[in-house]
């Protein structure tokens, strides 16, 4: 009869020979807390294989999502200087409006905040009709900063960029998701005609 280390936690030790405390193992006197024979009492059960299966399976998923993960985030560093090129590229010259009417401007975009990530391409397109319409918008990075990604989280709902904080004048706050409807909110607001 061959004894060695059973390798794997429960259920399989269910079929386990018990009630030895001592078992020479390769000259070693081992202590262990089942062991696995060859003897024909032993059997593998069906539910010990699906168990065995899942438990391979999920594994190999880990670490599949581990290197799919590694794999675009490097794809995203290297992309990174093309990124600020192309929006330093395709950003246009800001509008330029009479001083009164850029000071009421500067005023109203006092109450608004974007929270981005710096190389999101979503981002960029909003960050460069900020840009056109010539609007000092605080910007929150929401990548790195943890504080702003709580902040948003909490009070947008979720984690996903571009979002627009938008505070009225009595004080209440609205979040605005979506590029899209973000540049159309700020183009019907200030755009110039
Ligand atoms: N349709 C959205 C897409 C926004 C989007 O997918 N943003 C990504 C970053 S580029 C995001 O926030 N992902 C969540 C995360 O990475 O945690 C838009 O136009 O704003």
């Amino acid at each position: 009869m061959v004894f060695f280390d059973h390798p794997l936690p429960l259920p399989l030790s269910h079929k386990c020979e018990r009630g030895v405390n001592r078992v020479i193992n390769a000259g070693r006197v081992v202590q262990p807390t089942c062991i696995w024979t060859f003897s024909p009492q032993f059997k593998l059960t069906s539910f010990s294989w699906w168990w065995l299966s899942f438990k391979l399976i999920s594994y190999m998923v880990i670490q599949m999502k581990v290197v799919v993960r590694l794999f675009f985030r490097s794809i995203r560093i290297l992309l990174i200087p093309f990124m600020h090129l192309f929006e330093f590229i395709t950003t246009p010259k800001g509008v330029v409006r009479s001083a009164a009417a850029q000071e009421e401007v500067d005023r109203q975009s006092r109450n608004l905040v974007l929270y981005q990530f710096k190389t999101c391409p979503f981002c960029i397109k909003v960050r460069r009709e900020i840009k056109r319409l010539s609007l000092p918008i605080e910007l929150r990075d929401a990548q790195k900063n943890q504080q702003n990604r709580a902040a948003l989280l909490q009070g947008g709902g979720q984690v996903k960029v571009p979002c627009l904080q938008i505070k009225d004048e009595q004080g209440k706050v609205q979040w605005m998701y979506e590029s899209t409807a973000i540049n159309q909110y700020l183009h019907q607001r200030f755009g110039v005609i």
